[in-house]
Parts: structure tokens; sequence; C-alpha cells
């Protein structure tokens, strides 16, 4: 069966989600093996472009300008400054570079005009471009596009239900606003969520759900397990379990075959046995580079020396989704 679907029901999504481990496993790899090419792996870098300081109350953000952590705050940063950590994480082998900016919204301000520089710049590199700076109006989205913007990353998080226990300071309907702002400026869409927040298995299953019965799959879904970070209201949760990481991108994998799924947040504290896990679960993305935002992560000699050992390959700039700017919207593949 070769379909992507968009019906998804709760039940069936509960069923999958609760199969046995190594049957839930062993299904995840066969949907990945049929749909894609198990070896390749997409390798992003993340840079932090504007820091700290930020007015929202995300519990799990070190980010947020109300939390004593040790985050540093910085204004947005020179373009060329930008532009020359995107030639390093060329050099290193990403084909996709993300820019994260510690923002509620995107204003229409000079800052936004910088941005949409750096834009243009990473895109003439030859690398695919992706921001994540909250939350964005069609004309912003636009804007963007137009700038030469691959992806835009905005995630859920958690589940509609469980939200209001982790943000206040905005909705999850404006949430997919945004995203629906991104989805129709035509640029590629990276949505995923956090585990650890202090969910039930329960929320896990509804987030997958509102991703699945999206008009269309993100075109990249990342699965973050939280990293407690010293001051957040989340320092003292308890460290998410590999098994609940595997069972997460399995499903994922399962209710969006053509996904990137990508094991995001947390690999400093996962051994390579249990990243492996992850690959053959269907994860095929991960960000690389010694920082992700704020916080530590494996460096790329360490993740070329997995690659290496797993006989993973990077995945070549543009390839995952060569199609995505000539398919009509809400039209499945098959
Ligand atoms: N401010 C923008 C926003 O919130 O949409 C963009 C940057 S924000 C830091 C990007 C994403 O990072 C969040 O949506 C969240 O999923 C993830 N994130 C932030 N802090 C995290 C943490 N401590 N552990 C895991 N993921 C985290
Ligand atoms: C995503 O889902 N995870 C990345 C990226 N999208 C922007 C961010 C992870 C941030 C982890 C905490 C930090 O480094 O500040
Ligand atoms: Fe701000 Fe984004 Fe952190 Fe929330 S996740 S506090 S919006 S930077």
């Amino acid at each position: 069966m070769n379909i992507i679907r968009n019906d998804w029901t709760i039940p069936e999504i509960e069923t999958i989600y609760n199969t046995p481990l190594l049957e839930l496993i062993f299904k995840a790899a066969n949907v990945h093996h049929q749909y894609n090419n198990t070896a390749e792996v997409q390798v992003c870098t993340l840079l932090s472009i504007k820091t700290g300081g930020c007015s929202e109350d995300c519990g799990y953000c070190p980010q947020a300008a109300r939390y004593q952590t040790d985050v540093e705050v910085q204004p947005l940063m020179k373009t060329e400054t930008v532009l020359e950590y995107a030639q390093k994480a060329k050099d290193a082998g990403s084909t996709r570079f993300c820019m994260g900016a510690a923002w509620r919204e995107v204003r229409d301000n000079k800052d936004f005009d910088r941005v949409l520089e750096m834009v243009k710049g990473v895109n003439s590199m030859g690398m695919e471009v992706c921001c994540t700076l909250g939350m964005l109006t069609g004309d912003q989205a636009k804007k963007l596009a137009d700038a030469g913007l691959y992806a835009y990353n905005h995630n859920l998080d958690t589940s509609k239900e469980h939200y209001s226990d982790v943000i206040s300071t905005r909705t999850y309907d404006e949430r997919l606003e945004t995203l629906d702002n991104v989805r129709k400026a035509g640029v590629s869409v990276c949505c995923g969520g956090i585990i650890g927040l202090g969910e039930q298995h329960e929320d896990r299953i509804k987030m997958l759900h509102t991703l699945a019965t999206l008009p269309e799959h993100p075109e990249s879904v990342p699965i973050n397990a939280l990293v407690p970070v010293k001051g957040t209201p989340m320092q003292f949760n308890e460290k998410v379990d590999i098994w609940d990481m595997v069972r997460m991108i399995a499903t994922a994998r399962i209710l969006m075959p053509k996904a990137m799924v990508r094991l995001s947040a947390g690999r400093t504290d996962m051994t390579i046995p249990e990243q492996a896990m992850c690959f053959l679960a269907g994860a095929n993305s991960i960000f690389a580079g010694d920082k992700l935002l704020t916080t530590p992560n494996p460096s790329f000699e360490d993740d070329n020396a997995m690659f290496q050992l797993l006989g993973l390959t990077p995945l070549e700039a543009f390839k995952g989704h060569e199609d995505h700017h000539h398919h009509e919207h809400g039209h499945c593949h098959n």
C-alpha cells in the first residue's frame, strides 16, 4: 500500500502507538524502507541569530526573559556573521541551515529586513534555508518565500489540551494559523514537538493526530526530547525514556511515511546504539554542530563517526522534496 493518509483517527493512532515495542519498530522500519532511502539522513545546522529576552512563557525554554537562566541575551546578529556560520556549516557537510530567533512573532521592522537579507545570502550558498522566528502573518510568510526561504519551523510542541499547561502567552490556534500562512506561501513546513513536558501518552497521540491530519503533512517533523535547563519551570522534569522517543519516532514515521522525521534535541544524552534505534524506527534527519540554539549537541566529528559506523550518508540539499514547489497544495503523493 503506497498511500499517504490525512484522515487518521485517534483510535487508529492509539493502536499504532501502543503496539508492542519491537513490533512497532519493525512496522515503522518497513514503512521507512518502502518510502525512503533509509541510508540517507538529512543534516541540518541551527544558529540562534537572536538569543534570549523573549516575552513568552514557554515552560521549557531557557530564552524566556522571565526565567533566570544562564543564557546571555544577544540582539540580532549581523548578516555577515550569520553567513560566516552558514559557510562553516556547509563546509562541515550540512545541507540545511536553520536560523532561530527568540521572538514571539515577526514584526515588520529593520530586523525583519535583515533576516530577509540573511535568507537571500544562505539561499545563494546552495543550502536549504530554514527559519524559526515565531508567529508570522501571511504577508511576512510571502516575503520570506520571495527571499528564498525553503522551510519554516514552527512547533506545536504538545497536544491542544496540554498546551496551556506549558505556555500561556499564546494559543494553539495561533500556532496553526502561522502554519497555514507558511503553507499558503509555498514554503516547506517543519513542525513537531517535544516529549518530556509532563504530558500523558494521550497528549503525544493527540499531537501526532493533529500533525498527521493537517491538509498536507509537514515535510519535516522534529521530535525533541526536553533538554531540562536550570532556571526554567521544567528543570527538574524526569529524563525522557529512550523507548518513549523510539515509540514517538516510529509512530510519526508510520503516520507520515514521506516526512523527514528529525531526531532533534536530546541527543547528547543518548548513546550511539540508542540513536541507531531511532534511525531504525524511521528518523532520517538530525541537527548537527556542537550547539542547538543555546544547549549542547554532539560535534560534527562525533556525528561523522556515527554515520560511518551505521553506514549512513548525509542527504544532498533539495533532494528530500524536489517536487515541493511544483506539486499542488492539498494534493497527495502516491
Ligand atoms: N521563538 C520561536 C518559537 O517559539 O516558535 C522560535 C524559536 S523556539 C526556541 C523553537 C523551538 O525549540 C520551540 O518550539 C521548542 O519546540 C524547541 N525548544 C525550546 N527549548 C527547548 C528545550 N529546552 N528542549 C527541547 N526543545 C526546546
Ligand atoms: C526544533 O524542533 N528543535 C530545535 C529547532 N526546532 C529550532 C530547537 C531545539 C532547542 C533546544 C534548546 C536550546 O538549545 O535552546
Ligand atoms: Fe520565546 Fe520561542 Fe523560547 Fe517560547 S520557545 S520562550 S517563543 S524563544
